[in-house]
């Protein structure tokens, strides 16, 4: 039967008519994959419902946050009452320090942490402060990474290895850019190349240590203690931007995975409880530059909001005390989805190959490997539009893009897992053509 749309297709042209392409983030356009996007009217566990009555099985969960499902009671509760006492005051409150307690209880390498209001936000405040501490220019990044939308990350890899960043954007002058070094991702031989290019001149290295924004990408093997040990021989600030993955891919999130000690630690997304939080955090030699105690100013006017406190804390505080239970079931049921979906491909004859780490996932349509950047983009992203709008047709709704990662939760269940693999057969049907 036809998805109906016509409520979702009203509001978007209302939408349309007063915010620019009709969204507050450009990837819920669709421009990606075609198509109208469904309007949403509510959430409950693993499951959404848009404006013409259609349910869905969410992989998406807000972009990361909703690992515990929608609408969660305790996470629910918290926020009705914090918000009873009123929503935001400018001034201190107690939630704030528990959640720092929180989050410095699962990342024993962050001894201090502030709050702002966005993963973007963090990452440019992590970066002000390891220029601030380094008193060096330069930073390095890696082309698929994402670290949202400052200024002085918004590059295109240059043209071959240890060229200064293209801007990525329209109003970003390439004097915005010009310290920045756009390197390819999983290739330690080009970090090296770039620190004896820029000797002692490198503030710091900043990257995703499970990429989500090309598509989940895993760093190869030893990966990341390479970018570790150069980082520490040149004395350049390594910066985990774990805003998707911490307490993600495990409480500790990546740093725990992988047992790396990162000088910085940007985090988001699940910290909030689905209210917007971001934060920053690293040993107190450095957090204590930061204004009012030192010289590397920051601030934000709803950083630390109570009501955004209040929901973290309910978040956490389950990811803690479920731990042993939570992230092994993500793992379980994670693998039998995304392990169920390609066994579909295979059968249909499509060409698709999978990165999961965790509850983190992406199908590409393509042989693989994908590694990094220039295998990720050789993928079919018609192929996978056709996927994503078969799937959305039969009430799965993913990532839309090709290079996004997607999300399973702790309300996703075994009936999602066979809903969506029976689904994916029609879908591949529909690739084949
Ligand atoms: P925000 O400013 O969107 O809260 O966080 C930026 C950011 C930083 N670091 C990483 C690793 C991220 O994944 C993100 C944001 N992730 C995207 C998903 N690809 C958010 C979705 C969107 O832009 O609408």
């Amino acid at each position: 039967m036809a998805r109906k749309t016509e409520q979702s297709r009203r509001l978007q042209r209302r939408a349309e008519s007063m915010i620019p392409g009709g969204v507050n983030s450009p990837v819920r356009a669709f421009r990606a994959v075609g198509g109208d996007p469904p309007f949403i009217v509510r959430g409950k566990g693993s499951h959404i419902w848009d404006a013409d009555e259609n349910e869905y099985i969410d992989y998406i969960g807000s972009w990361g946050p909703m690992i515990l499902g929608h609408a969660e009671p305790n996470v629910l509760d918290a926020i009705v009452a914090a918000a009873c006492n009123g929503t935001s005051f400018g001034a201190s409150t107690a939630s704030e320090a528990d959640l720092a307690e929180l989050v410095i209880g699962a990342f024993p390498h962050v001894q201090k942490v502030r709050f702002v209001s966005s993963g973007t936000e963090a990452t440019m405040s992590a970066i002000r402060l390891a220029r601030a501490y380094t008193k060096r220019k330069y930073i390095v990044k890696f082309e698929g990474c994402y670290h949202g939308h400052a200024d002085a990350l918004l590059v295109k890899a240059g043209s071959g290895v240890a060229t200064l960043g293209i801007p990525g954007s329209a109003g970003v002058p390439e004097e915005f850019t010009q310290f920045t070094l756009a390197l390819p991702f999983n290739n330690l031989s080009v970090v090296e190349h770039a620190f004896q290019k820029f000797k002692h001149q490198i503030a710091c290295v900043i990257v995703e240590p499970v990429v989500g924004n090309m598509g989940c990408v895993p760093a190869a093997d030893d990966y990341l203690v390479g970018l570790r040990m150069l980082t520490e021989r040149e004395r350049s600030v390594l910066i985990f931007d774990e805003v998707m993955t911490g307490f993600r891919v495990a409480f500790g999130g990546a740093q725990e995975l992988y047992n790396i000690r990162p000088d910085l630690t940007t985090m988001g997304k699940i910290i909030g409880g689905g209210l917007p939080v971001g934060a920053y955090g690293g040993p107190k030699e450095i957090m204590d530059l930061v204004a009012p105690l030192g010289p590397m100013y920051q601030a934000g006017t709803l950083s630390g909001n109570p009501l955004a406190m209040a929901a973290g804390c309910a978040m956490l505080k389950q990811l803690r005390d479920r731990k042993g239970e939570i992230y092994p079931r993500l793992e379980k049921l994670s693998a039998a989805l995304v392990e169920g979906v390609a066994a579909a491909a295979k059968d249909a004859g499509v060409a698709l190959c999978f990165n999961r780490v965790g509850s983190m996932f992406t199908w590409f349509f393509q042989a693989g490997p994908v590694t990094d950047w220039d295998s990720a983009s050789k993928s079919k992203t018609d192929a996978f539009g056709k996927f994503f709008r078969s799937m959305l047709d039969s009430g799965v709704y993913l990532p839309p893009s090709q290079y996004e990662a997607a999300f399973l939760g702790m309300t996703h269940t075994e009936e999602d897992v066979e809903r969506t693999v029976a689904a994916a057969k029609v879908a591949f049907a529909a690739v084949r053509g």
